[in-house]
Formats: structure tokens, sequence, C-alpha cells
């Protein structure tokens, strides 16, 4: 009788991290703890989405948010969950979370050298319906002399170390990068409690036909949004094909999708949200560093590299156009 093969060589994230560590000759292990604590956070949290109808924790909390959404039960536990993380590990001095109006200080660890920011439960519209939402964040390191201020944070995202998401879907799945690095995928095996590397040096591919948009926004977009979306559906060229259209309404989904698929996806300023919808430090830059990573582009609604945009305000919101190299080239020519 022949065994199966077992895999054991495996690469779970907190191997992924000590290796990458031990790259650098510098490194403290600082960075690998912050990792490791929010590994944590987010393996609670898709512990709490996975029991959230058994345990009664969907619907309203009955408070609402600076942006003025209202908070879910699940986004208030996934915020005191994230915070919690990065206040324990020690190694973070400031976090800017989607749900908090203020950024949040840790002075008690003098020694902490990073500053976070993070949605801790992205598409949070969609929880009460069982569909897929996320956490998304972005690591920054403290300006050399700084204790952690929110101008530790007020940088372009060129400037982040680190940035990632996590899909809470059938299964969850991690995605991270570095700066200057690749893009690695982990896939959560809930009976090992690791993220395994399932999707190593991820790619996205040139292009692909599929875009991905709330069109219902479509009668306040520009002219130039309105004629590349069109142009999408309505090929002149002989024998075109339109483009398919994917829109699940929870960006961290809509990203993942099109990082493996290809195509592309777009929240653009319109006449309603001129500023557009979406954060840049939590939401947008996170992002398009993943997505410049692999090799993909990303750009705000003027056109401008998502990762140089320099936010004023911890909240500040951008349109955002990202996508494979060649969609995204598309756009441009677009654009006026
Ligand atoms: P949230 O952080 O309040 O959940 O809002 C962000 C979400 C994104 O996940 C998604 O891309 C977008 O809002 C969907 O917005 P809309 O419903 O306007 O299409
Ligand atoms: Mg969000």
């Amino acid at each position: 009788v022949q065994m199966e093969k077992v895999n054991i060589d495996i690469v779970t994230l907190t191997r992924f991290l000590t290796e990458e560590q031990a790259k650098h000759k510098e490194a403290t292990g600082d960075f690998t703890l912050l990792c490791h604590a929010l590994q944590f956070s987010f393996k609670s949290i898709a512990y709490y989405i996975r029991r959230a109808t058994l345990i009664n924790l969907t619907g309203l909390a009955g408070s609402s948010n600076i942006t003025g959404d209202d908070q879910k039960k699940l986004d208030v536990i996934g915020n005191d969950v994230f915070i919690a993380a990065m206040r324990s590990s020690g190694k973070c001095a400031v976090l800017v979370s989607e749900e908090e109006e203020e950024a949040i200080f840790f002075p008690e660890h003098e020694n902490a050298r990073y500053a976070v920011a993070c949605d801790p439960i992205d598409g949070s519209s969609n929880l009460d319906a069982g569909v897929s939402v996320g956490t998304i964040f972005g690591i920054h390191k403290l300006e050399e002399g700084s204790k952690g201020t929110k101008e530790d944070l007020l940088k372009p995202g060129t400037e982040l170390i680190a940035a990632g998401f996590t899909m809470y879907g059938a299964s969850a799945q991690l995605v991270i990068t570095m700066k200057g690095g690749t893009v690695n995928g982990f896939t959560m095996d809930s009976a090992l409690g690791e993220f395994i590397l399932t999707h190593p040096d991820m790619r996205i591919p040139k292009k692909r036909a599929i875009y991905s948009v709330n069109e219902g926004n479509s009668l306040y977009w520009q002219d130039s949004v309105k004629e590349y979306f069109n142009s999408l559906k309505y090929p002149t060229e002989e024998g075109g094909k339109p483009y398919s259209a994917r829109y699940i309404g929870s960006m961290v989904a809509d990203a993942y999708r099109t990082l493996l698929y290809g195509g592309i996806f777009a929240y653009p300023a319109d006449k309603k949200s001129p500023k557009g919808k979406l954060r840049i430090l939590y939401e947008c830059a996170p992002m398009a560093m993943v997505f410049e990573n692999a090799g993909g582009q990303a750009l705000d609604s003027k056109m401008q590299r998502m990762m140089e945009v320099v936010p004023e305000g911890i909240h500040d919101r951008s349109g955002i156009f990202m996508g494979s190299y060649d969609e995204i080239e598309k756009v441009k020519k677009f654009h006026k």
C-alpha cells in the first residue's frame, strides 16, 4: 500500500517572519513581534466573524463612528481586539483606526518604534449577510527621536515599511508585503491555528477583462470616468468583447480577487464625494503598496501615483483606481 505523501515542510507565517528577520542583520526583532500581534488580531477577528450569528453579534451597536457610519457590534469588537493587540505588542507607539476619531498613543511603551494604521473590519455593511469583509493595515517606522505622533503616520505610502490585509472569506486569507519586497499570501488553517504560505510571490496578471466599481454612482462620475467604463462595456474594435462586472462592496474582497485574477477595482472621486470615499491611511495606501509590489498600479482620481499621496489628516479620503498594469495605463489615456 502506498502511503499518501504528507507535506511537512510548510511555511507558517511565524516561520516566514523569522526567516525575513534573519535576512536583515540589523533587525532587532521588534517588527517581527509587532507582526505576531497583528497575526493574533486577525485570528481573533476571524473567529468572532465566524461565530457572529451564533453568539448574537450581528446588527448595530447603537453608536456611530466619526464618519457617520452606523457601527456594527462586530466593528466595535474588531476595533477593540486590534487596539488591545497593538497595545500589548509593546512595539506600537501610535495607532490610527477607522473607528477612532483621534490617534491612540501607547506612551507606556517607551521603546516602541512603530506607527500603525488600520481598518479593523472593512466592508462591514456586508457583515449581516455573511459576505466577506477584511482588515487592512499599514505600518510606518517612527521618525528618529519621535515618541510617536500622528505626523509619524501622515506620510506617503512610499514610506510604509509594510502593509497588507486579511480577508475573512470561505477561509481567512492574509496578504502582506514589505517595502521593496514581494507580496505573499497565507491561508488560515483553522485546525492548526496557523497562517500557511499558500501564495508566495503573488503577481497580478498584466490584464484581465473584469471591472469592479459601484456603478450606482455613475450619475456623479466625471466624464472621463464614464467614458473609460463605457469603453469596457461597449468595445469599439471589431469583434471586441465587453468586460465582466464584479462588485462585492468589500474593498478587501474586491481587491483580493483583482490581485489574483487581474482587472481593475475603482472607487473614483465624484460629484457627490469630491474627495473620494475610501480613506488614504488605512484603505488606499496599503492596497496601493500591495498592488505595486505585485506588479500592478494604483492611482488617485488625479492620476497621481497613490503611493505618493500625502494625507493631511488621519481620516483623509481619496479616489482610487488600482489593478493590472495594462488596465491602469488605459485609465490614464481617458483622463483629461
Ligand atoms: P467601510 O470602511 O465603512 O466598510 O467602507 C468601505 C467600503 C469598502 O470596503 C468598499 O469598497 C466600499 O466601502 C463600498 O462602498 P459603496 O457601498 O459606496 O459601494
Ligand atoms: Mg473601511
